[in-house]
């Protein structure tokens, strides 16, 4: 962590502090420190009062039940997430409100109401019945940033099948592997999705990636566009494979919210881990609400007039935690958007906000970054002056961006929500209270009301710099690894006992604040999306001219970190640039386009200790350019100078 920490002393030499602004107090969900206070007396009782704003159909008898690393959260309730984000709002004058308006990246729109929303996603999870599917079988979802992305989680939900979301960016192969782990009866895709102008071919994608999947049954096609079927191939296999027009115009719109335990499974989200194989992240029903309905409302400060923007993508956490789930069960309405920040030019989010009047507003470091880049003209063009509330989440964020993010976006007077979480912790855990907290440029702050956070070291010890620490459980948490308990146990709560290991690193500065530094395990933070080294270097393994590869983050100035692989070839192979080419589509075609080493390195040998471990540190030094850390361990100390000699890694 010594890079790391060179890189805190500079972000702590950052003096700046930001109190709410006034304007920010009046009407707050919370405006003074109260909830902080009462979750420090009694913690279940604080998340109970927030799992009773839900609608249950059955209460719970116990709030939590521990029995480390597992975790019961309102025991014997019944309720349902599907009827928590539609069914409940449609008594009121929230039955007529826009819950999603939507724009496609060629500029058509769609809008739903919460009874429209209500009525399609009752008629999806008709025709999924309609399929076969029952009760705890488990729906893939592949599809672009459409309406139907959101409508099929809900039509999930409301049935009681488990999702698994797929990122629209991954290969087949990746599909195939996370339809097989979690043994999916039924595939919910698209002819295709737009993108920078082009197609993603969904439907081809999946063709290929079912001829791996023999679990799987059913397919709905949902048809993206009239202009776009034209223009791709879309070939329909009989008996399997349906349109979602044609299944839905035959279903009904009444369709029974299946009443769910608290702790059934609402869905399966793949995340990168330290091994080759993503995990299958567990989520349940009336904790992960339960967290994830409060931690929106109150970071955001959502009011009922909001238009609420997550530009993240449906395939991850956030998608579901903060563009479907957490929004809708408030009865907020929700903005989406399927395409690119720069089609067709770099201010396509700004016309957006202005257009549809967006207030709140959370996206990426690596999208501000890319904006810094592109430079103020571009927000300047549009009126930006509803937006009220910013957010942030998937990296560390500089100071310089969060600056810039304040002043050139923000106008100097919206607050900034700095929020950490993971796949794993399902909702907001670390983070700023908009009304409340005194922000710094780069740091989270503090943990949420009813979250235990410290800073351990290696033996449990309290340190001011060091492993972040989750002490206690918190509603939303993964309940397990699907499939792999043995994983979940190794990976999360074998390091200390009965405590979360998050895999971060992390430091207090001197009001008390934490600045998350990033992780210190082998996952890559790639423009906010995890990558495992290990998933990468498989994958670059799998080529036949491969025959070891090691893969490490370098410091990216707009993606935070690049990939960097240091590959081996077999004897007699010829490192040329066409072969560096051939192995990047190779990893393009196994993971997807996010996981494409931007650099690639050939060397006769590899770093390794004498036990033969290949020590990613040292490439990490000479990837980055610095002088080389310790290499007494090595079994031979002239293969990392050669290696250096060869990138030309300067000295710093
Ligand atoms: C929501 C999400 C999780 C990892 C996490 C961190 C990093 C996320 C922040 C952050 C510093 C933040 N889920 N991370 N948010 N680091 N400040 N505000 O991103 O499972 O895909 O990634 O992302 O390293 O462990 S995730």
């Amino acid at each position: 962590m010594s890079e790391a920490g060179a890189a805190l002393d500079v972000l702590l030499t950052e003096e700046r502090r930001f109190p709410p602004p006034e304007h920010s107090r009046k009407g707050a969900v919370v405006a003074d420190r109260g909830p902080y206070e009462r979750a420090e007396r009694d913690r279940l009782a604080f998340w109970e009062s927030w799992a009773e704003e839900l609608d249950w159909f059955e209460g719970w008898h116990t709030v939590l039940e521990w029995e480390p690393p597992h975790a019961k959260w309102f025991v014997g309730g019944r309720l349902n997430a599907a009827h928590n984000c539609l069914d409940r709002h449609l008594e009121g004058p929230r039955r007529d409100k826009p819950a999603l308006i939507w724009e496609g990246e060629p500029g058509d729109t769609r809008s739903f109401t919460y009874a429209e929303l209500h009525a399609e996603v009752s008629r999806l999870a008709n025709a999924l019945k309609g399929l076969g599917v029952q009760k705890g079988d488990r729906v893939a979802i592949y599809l672009p940033m459409i309406p139907e992305a959101a409508i099929a989680m809900l039509a999930c939900a409301r049935i009681g099948a488990p999702h698994s979301v797929v990122f629209g960016g991954f290969s087949p192969e990746a599909l195939a592997d996370r339809i097989n782990d979690a043994q999916a009866r039924v595939l919910v895709t698209a002819d295709g999705g737009y993108r920078r102008g082009g197609v993603v071919p969904l439907k081809l994608n999946s063709d290929k990636a079912l001829e791996a999947c023999p679990s799987l049954e059913s397919v709905v096609v949902v048809e993206r566009g009239e202009e776009l079927s034209r223009g791709i191939e879309v070939p329909m296999t009989a008996g399997r494979d349906h349109f979602y027009s044609d299944l839905v115009a035959e279903a009904s719109s009444e369709c029974p919210a299946e009443p769910m335990d608290s702790e059934d499974l609402l869905y399966i989200l793949y995340t990168s881990g330290t091994t080759g194989t993503p995990k299958g992240v567990v989520h349940t029903t009336g904790g992960y609400l339960t967290q994830v309905s409060a931690t929106t409302k109150c970071v955001f400060d959502l009011r009922e007039d909001d238009v609420y923007w997550c530009t993240a993508d449906v395939g991850w956490v956030t998608g579901h935690s903060y563009i479907v789930y957490g929004p809708l069960a408030n009865g907020a309405t929700v903005l989406m958007y399927e395409g690119a920040p720069d089609w067709p030019r770099n201010d396509r989010f700004w016309d957006i906000c202005a257009r549809y009047g967006v207030t709140v507003f959370y996206t990426a470091p690596t999208a501000i970054r890319a904006f810094m880049k592109w430079g103020e003209r571009w927000p300047a063009k549009h009126d930006l002056s509803r937006l009220r509330l910013l957010g942030t989440v998937g990296e560390p964020i500089n100071p310089e961006a969060w600056m810039w993010y304040h002043r050139v976006v923000g106008g100097g007077r919206c607050p900034i929500v700095d929020t950490w979480w993971q796949t794993e912790t399902g909702a907001i855990m670390i983070t700023p209270l908009p009304a409340v907290t005194t922000t710094r440029p780069g740091s989270a702050t503090e943990p949420f009301p009813g979250i235990r956070a410290t800073l351990l070291d290696d033996d449990g010890n309290e340190v001011n710099a060091g492993f972040l620490a989750i002490t206690e459980p918190w509603p939303s948490m993964m309940r397990t690894i699907y499939g792999d308990e043995q994983r979940y146990r190794d990976t999360y709560w074998s390091k200390w006992d009965g405590i979360y290991f998050p895999g971060d690193g992390a430091k207090y500065d001197n009001d008390g604040y934490l600045w998350i530094l990033g992780r210190v395990d082998d996952v890559l933070n790639v423009a906010g999306h995890r990558i495992g080294t290990m998933e990468v270097e498989s994958a670059l393994v799998d080529h036949e001219a491969v025959v070891e590869a090691a893969v490490v983050g370098k410091t990216h100035d707009v993606k935070g970190q690049a990939i960097a692989a240091f590959v081996t070839l077999r004897e007699g192979v010829d490192g040329s640039q066409a072969l560096e080419g051939r192995l990047r589509e190779h990893v393009v075609q196994k993971i997807g386009a996010i996981a494409r080493p931007e650099i690639v390195v050939f060397a006769a040998d590899l770093p390794k200790t004498r036990s033969g471990k290949i020590m990613r540190r040292l490439l990490k030094d000479v990837a980055e350019g610095h002088r080389l850390g310790d290499t007494t361990t090595l079994a031979d100390p002239a293969v990392v100078e050669a290696l250096q000699m060869k990138y030309g890694g300067e000295e710093d």
